[in-house]
């Protein structure tokens, strides 16, 4: 019974560990095209949000909690993976309304999803 138990533990904890790194792995290719497509600068706000932070809005990140950028990103993608078109879509956006385009932010370093980062 005992060692009955420690099994079925096992096999919750490896579902559990199985399940993160897909949900996890789900959405690194879309950090790994962002970082590869606009390449942020060291230690600018952009670059500090890496990798979750430029689309969530909290830490650890869920499906939810999408900052403005991550939330239009999310729109356009429509349920699909993001790929360079889907993020060049949202380019001429201004996303959290702070008078400057998302793009104009991601050149400057700003984030694109936080009113308080805006370049100056
Ligand atoms: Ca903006």
């Amino acid at each position: 019974m005992r060692a009955r138990r420690g099994v079925i533990w096992i096999g919750v904890a490896a579902m559990l560990v199985v399940g993160v790194s897909v949900w996890a792995s789900a959405k690194a290719p879309d950090m790994v095209l962002f970082k590869q497509t606009y390449a942020p600068k060291e230690g600018t706000d952009l670059a500090k949000a890496l990798p979750c932070l430029v689309c969530h809005s909290k830490m650890p990140a869920t499906k939810t909690d999408l900052n403005p950028y991550g939330a239009d990103l999310a729109k356009a993608a429509a349920g699909k993976a993001v790929d360079a078109k889907i993020l060049l879509a949202i380019e001429k956006l201004d996303s959290d309304k702070d008078g400057a385009s998302n793009i104009v932010e991601i050149k400057a370093g700003t984030h694109p999803g936080d009113p308080k980062s805006k370049p100056k």
